[in-house]
């Protein structure tokens, strides 16, 4: 990297330095950490052993592509069961699989620079001339905008950097006069007018020889593309003008960039999965970091690195502080809906998101990447490799594996980033089980399914391009390199391109942005080196530390055969086991037990707790067996009572002067207490109960009886509030949570559960309100003292006698604010008031288990009691839900043209418009997540 300048301390001052050098800095600081990282924990590898290794993965790597180029040369991919070529067109169409395959013989310029990476520069020099030979970019065939560029565009500009860098060297290529750049530029100017669009953001197919409109060409009638797709061009396009001085492949990538950041969703600053190309509308608003996405965040971090812009490392880290926030739950990473972050939008995870430790490790965040990672080789371990997609509980989702590299890759950048031989010990696990279940005779085959073994006949170009990369680097001593691999950046599809681009050729970057280097906000490095700078070489075994409560986070066994140890030793006399239905999550004593049972928990950000049995974790094979029915217990208690928690959420309707009924509040409905459907409501004036949490004899009965109390959440069960109030004459009762801030906006809404008692003495009803929604009847009280409302299942219409008295006054907009309170959120369940730590039960929720998933992990989701009761809850399906709150919405749509909206309470005002657009876009992003496909 010594060609761009110089670089920014991890936690130094700023002086003014070529961009890029963050990174440098953090890999150079991983690299010093590398040597004296570990003194214990996985034992050193020696360098004859990873020398092994190494040329295993050139006898591997020869495989490969020997059997490529005898059999399937010139088609596209080979086909390594049926020992032949793929040829698009002939063979039965993989949908859009297939668009990667443009008859350009895609193997062999996807494997050009992993030749000289692996030393092979005879092979090289004959590789490039066979497609200066027989490549055709002019074919009559539709490809994928973003796969031509990021493997084919990428493979040529690869090969050109490494051509001339041996040019330089004066051994090979000396016949080399950028050939393969012309073809890169010929290529660059075909995919040039997919971005004709007023947006910016490219078609995702182009026709090689006709291009987008013609009726030839057969695409350009798309609407939508992948934020990915859009925003994975700026590395080779960028190379492509630098290398040739032809600026505009360049700025067509940026403006492409500029488009997405522009598009960003506001408030939590995260992207969607698609968008629409024309409109600029998110189609799919989940969000995640593996399919659809992974490589746009990859590149803006990148682009920062090979472009030294720093804008580009601005919006990295502003969309990575949304990533942490929202979808990082280590050691899981978890799509949310970008309107909606609290919510996860599935409780699956796929294979692609393997990336981003590696890209965790270019930023510098070497924790959470370490967490991540491991998290992934557990379920390696499991399945020998990593299934397309699998669930939080680390069951199978899809079973196929098509030899992707992103683990590879991010063991390579952890083994630079720490040193740990943990990370060599890894690699050789992977090439083990390459060799012993995808090698076929001739070549490498996909797995069709990892849990049985059975193959795909197909061998994906990125195979070669990035696998052999990683993994022989992996294992590789500088000098077992001919060149400086710290020279050059990976695009997405591990194709190098040098760093002293970001020097060359600058007229674009100039355009755009300010020549002067400005000195970024501190926050920008909120998550850049300390932990390799601080932590490594202070504690060697920090990696390993890290790594080591995941060790047996996905199980491997299920106890079969103990069942009968059980019982004989329960008829001698020992303890009897901890059942479900007793268990509280927050009795350090069950806790306990729960560990001699090697039943763990992991905590999800939304604050579900998910249980996980390790029978070999266990302190006995007793133990293990009452873990298994324990978990067993847990899946049946959590299904019964979500059947039990189908409750529709409620209204709270403020009727008193001013509000008239305008001000409609979502509420939560409790389990218990006086059933508010079927037409029944309560109707009284709010009182505060004193003490305000609602957990002992109240002392202010008088100003209660007969109001409806407001009591805070938290202390005690909900159950125990509402028998509070109840004595004291309350005729119901509002829950209002004490996180403050907290509101339906951005936490899912959730129902109240009884204490697992009989609650039939509760008779009144009880509803709850988020902190942001009860703090609107709070400053009700306050401004007016009298505040009366009504507790239904749906708003009513508006009292007629009420309106005829409303006066204009300013307070009414405050009533259209606080309509807007009602939001698209889908239904939640709170299983149980979290805080009671002595009564709770906890309640479980069964993932839904995979019907071809032989495995017998036993496993479930919990809801869990922590001392966070906001993000404590479950979800529910939608289904049933839309139709109320449409209504709902639509009233309440009405309402607001009536209202004065001149003044607030001080709040931020959301058109009512923009909220019924939310909700449609959240039923949609629903719709679309259901049906959802990698
Ligand atoms: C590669 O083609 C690239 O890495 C891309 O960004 C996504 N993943 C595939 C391989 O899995």
């Amino acid at each position: 990297m010594s060609e761009a300048g110089g670089g920014r301390g991890c936690g130094s001052s700023v002086p003014q330095r070529a961009p890029w050098s963050l990174v440098a800095a953090a890999a150079a600081l991983c690299l010093v950490a590398a040597t004296s990282v570990w003194t214990a924990g996985a034992a050193p590898m020696s360098r004859e052993e990873r020398q092994k290794l190494g040329n295993q993965v050139l006898e591997m790597f020869d495989h490969a592509y020997g059997n490529y180029m005898e059999h399937a040369y010139p088609a596209d991919e080979l086909m390594p069961l049926t020992c032949r070529g793929r040829v698009r067109g002939q063979e039965p169409s993989r949908g859009d699989v297939d668009d990667a395959l443009g008859k350009f013989s895609l193997t062999l310029i996807d494997s050009l620079d992993t030749l000289v990476v692996l030393n092979k520069t005879k092979e090289f020099e004959d590789a490039v001339r066979k497609v200066l030979r027989d490549v055709n970019l002019d074919n009559d065939v539709v490809v994928s905008v973003f796969e031509t560029n990021i493997r084919v565009l990428g493979g040529l500009l690869g090969g050109h950097s490494l051509a001339i860098m041996l040019k330089e060297k004066g051994e090979y290529m000396q016949w080399y006069n950028d050939e393969l750049l012309q073809m890169a530029k010929q290529l660059g100017y075909k995919l040039l007018p997919a971005f004709n669009t007023t947006s910016g953001l490219p078609y995702p197919r182009i026709n090689l020889k006709f291009g987008i409109r013609k009726p030839e060409a057969r695409t350009g009638t798309e609407t939508d593309t992948c934020t990915a797709c859009a925003g994975t061009l700026i590395l080779e396009f960028a190379a492509l003008s630098r290398f040739t001085g032809a600026t505009i492949f360049e700025e067509y990538a940026r403006k492409a960039l500029d488009f997405l950041w522009e598009k960003r969703q506001r408030s939590s600053n995260l992207v969607g999965v698609t968008i629409n190309i024309h409109t600029g509308d998110w189609v799919r608003k989940d969000s995640g970091v593996g399919a659809g996405i992974d490589s746009y965040y990859e590149y803006l971090l990148k682009a920062y690195v090979l472009l030294g812009d720093d804008s580009f490392l601005e919006r990295f880290n502003t969309h990575y502080d949304a990533i942490m926030r929202y979808i990082s739950q280590p050691p899981l990473l978890l799509d949310v809906h970008i309107h909606k972050p609290m919510l996860n939008a599935r409780t699956w995870m796929d294979a692609l998101l393997a990336f981003f430790p590696g890209l965790q490790v270019l930023k510098g965040d070497i924790r959470p990447a370490i967490e991540t990672h491991e998290m992934l080789y557990q379920v390696i371990k499991k399945h020998n490799f990593l299934p397309e997609a699998f669930t939080t509980d680390f069951r199978v989702h899809w079973a196929q594996h098509p030899l992707r590299p992103e683990f590879a890759e991010s063991t390579y950048f952890l083994y630079k980033a720490t040193g740990d031989p943990y990370y060599l010990e890894v690699g050789k696990t992977l090439i083990e089980n390459l060799n012993k279940y995808a090698r076929v005779p001739c070549g490498f085959a996909a797995m069709k399914d990892v849990r049985t073994g059975s193959h795909e006949d197909r061998m994906d170009s990125f195979f070669l391009a990035e696998m052999f990369k990683y993994l022989y680097l992996l294992f590789a001593d500088k000098e077992d390199i001919i060149f400086d691999i710290e020279d050059y950046i990976f695009t997405t599809e591990a194709h190098l391109l040098p760093l002293w681009l970001s020097t060359t050729n600058q007229s674009i970057s100039k355009k755009n942005t300010t020549s002067e280097y400005t000195e970024l906000d501190d926050s920008n490095f909120d998550w850049t080196c300390p932990n390799t700078q601080i932590l490594f070489p202070n504690d060697p075994l920090y990696a390993q530390s890290i790594r080591e409560p995941l060790k047996n986070v996905v199980d491997k066994s299920c106890p079969r055969g103990i069942i009968r140890v059980r019982e004989e030793s329960f008829r001698s006399g020992a303890k009897p086991p901890l059942r479900a239905r007793d268990f509280m999550a927050t009795n350090p004593e069950h806790l306990e037990i729960l560990k001699k049972m090697g039943v763990s928990l992991i905590h999800l950000k939304d604050g579900r707790v998910q249980l996980v049995q390790h029978a070999i974790q266990a302190a006995s094979s007793i133990d293990a067996e009452d873990g298994l029915r324990f978990m067993q217990e847990m899946i049946e208690l959590s299904s019964q009572q979500q059947k039990e928690q189908q409750l529709p959420p409620r209204a709270v309707q403020i009727v008193s002067h001013p509000f008239f009924g305008r001000v409609v509040l979502t509420a939560g409905p409790a389990q218990f207490g006086l059933d508010l459907s079927k037409h029944k409501e309560t109707r009284g004036f709010v009182a505060s109960s004193k003490p305000y949490n609602g957990c002992s004899e109240l002392t202010n009965p008088e100003a209660v009886m007969g109001k409806i109390a407001l009591i805070q959440r938290g202390q005690c069960m909900f159950a125990e509030k509402a028998r509070n109030i109840q004595n004291a004459g309350a005729i119901g009762g509002i829950v209002i949570d004490d996180n403050e801030g907290s509101s339906s906006d951005t936490a899912p809404l959730f129902q109240m559960a009884g204490d697992g008692k009989d609650t039939d003495d509760i008779k009144i009803p009880m509803l709850f309100l988020f902190s942001k929604e009860g703090s609107i009847i709070l400053d009700a009280i306050r401004e007016y003292e009298e505040v009366e409302v009504l507790l239904s299942d749906k708003a009513k219409d508006r009292d007629p006698e009420m309106e005829n008295e409303e006066q204009p006054s300013s307070e009414n907009d405050s009533q259209n604010q606080s309509a807007e309170q009602i939001t698209s959120s889908s239904q939640e369940v709170d299983l149980v008031d979290q805080e009671s730590p002595e009564e709770s039960s906890l309640n479980s929720q069964p993932e839904s288990s995979s019907p071809t998933d032989t495995d017998n992990a036993a496993s479930v989701s919990a809801s869990e009691q922590n001392s966070n009761p906001v993000e404590n809850h479950e979800t529910t399906s939608l289904d049933g839900e839309c139709t109320d709150l449409d209504n709902q919405l639509q009233e309440q749509s009405e309402t607001e043209e009536d209202s004065n909206p001149n003044v607030s309470w001080g709040k931020k005002v959301q058109p009512i418009d923009s909220i019924l657009a939310d909700w449609n876009e959240d039923i949609e992003a629903f719709e679309m997540m259901e049906k959802d496909e990698l």
